[in-house]
């Protein structure tokens, strides 16, 4: 695995991974709408428009291996949606298909859960829970990876992403934070494990709130280093603050699910 192509590089995790994962892929190959602004002179940069199956076909030609974090990273609008996450990401695949790609990391997003309680443990076999338009999106992405690995033979492997950053930033946090480095040792298992065909696993760091069992990443030699239990009195000091929110604070996905929530919150609590 040499040459590896990332997609969304100029975005919040793309642009940790990219000084992360040069030492360890030596021909990274960067890829976005526009070119990271402190984009380095020994950095390759293909600029393409995910929507665009002409543009992914020529950011793909010639790699071994894709980091599929390109997209809409958040909820938004359905159009935007639409053309980034959901025509963006079967473009993807059908280029890597086109072009014997031979694996794929795929950044799915716990949203595709979110609308489990807090109190619940799931792991990779619960029934999909969208919390967002964008959360389902990831859930489409999860199964045209599936598709792609079954049908086509394209290794891949589904990352539910947590939360990336340098420390938890909120309660929520605290059981969904995926520390940097932890991301790269979840990319490299999905690039380089040689007995992958598909798998779905969670990206969390080592962290003791967590509300997902992470078994299936550990079989595939997951180790996480980052603990979000050492940020933990900092940032419940910090969440006592906050207001309350009846369904973000109930449900695994925050506020993501208290966006548009009209439902009936007690009747979810007491039949879902
Ligand atoms: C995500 O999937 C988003 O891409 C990221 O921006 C965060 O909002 C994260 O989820 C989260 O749940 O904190």
């Amino acid at each position: 695995m040499r040459k590896v192509l990332i997609t969304g590089a100029s975005g919040g995790v793309g642009t940790r991974l990219r000084s992360l994962l040069k030492p360890v892929y030596p021909e990274l190959v960067l890829s976005d709408l526009k070119a990271p602004d402190d984009l380095g002179a020994d950095e390759a940069f293909i600029a393409a428009d995910l929507s665009d199956m002409a543009q992914v076909e020529a950011a793909v030609q010639g790699v071994d291996g894709i980091v599929h974090l390109g997209g809409y990273s958040i909820e938004g609008p359905w159009e935007t949606i639409l053309q980034a996450n959901i025509i963006g990401t079967y473009n993807l695949f059908e280029a890597a298909r086109r072009h014997g790609v031979k694996r794929v990391v795929f950044a799915s997003s716990n949203h595709v859960v979110g609308f489990y309680p807090r109190h619940e443990t799931i792991g990779v076999d619960a029934v999909p829970l969208p919390d967002t338009r964008y959360g389902v999106s990831k859930l489409f992405g999860e199964g045209v990876a599936s598709l792609y690995a079954y049908k086509h033979g394209i290794g891949v492997l589904s990352i539910r992403i947590g939360n990336v950053g340098d420390a938890p930033l909120d309660e929520r946090r605290l059981a969904i934070w995926l520390k940097p480095a932890d991301l790269v040792a979840l990319i490299r298992l999905g690039l380089e494990s040689p007995e992958l065909v598909y798998e779905v696993v969670y990206g969390m760091s080592n962290n003791e709130r967590a509300w997902w069992d992470n078994a299936l990443a550990q079989s595939l030699g997951y180790r996480p280093e980052g603990r979000s239990e050492a940020f933990a009195e900092e940032v419940l000091a910090a969440q006592a603050k906050l207001p309350k929110d009846p369904v973000g604070d109930y449900f695994q996905g925050g506020p993501f699910c208290t966006d548009a929530f009209d439902a009936d919150l007690e009747r979810i609590k007491e039949f879902g």
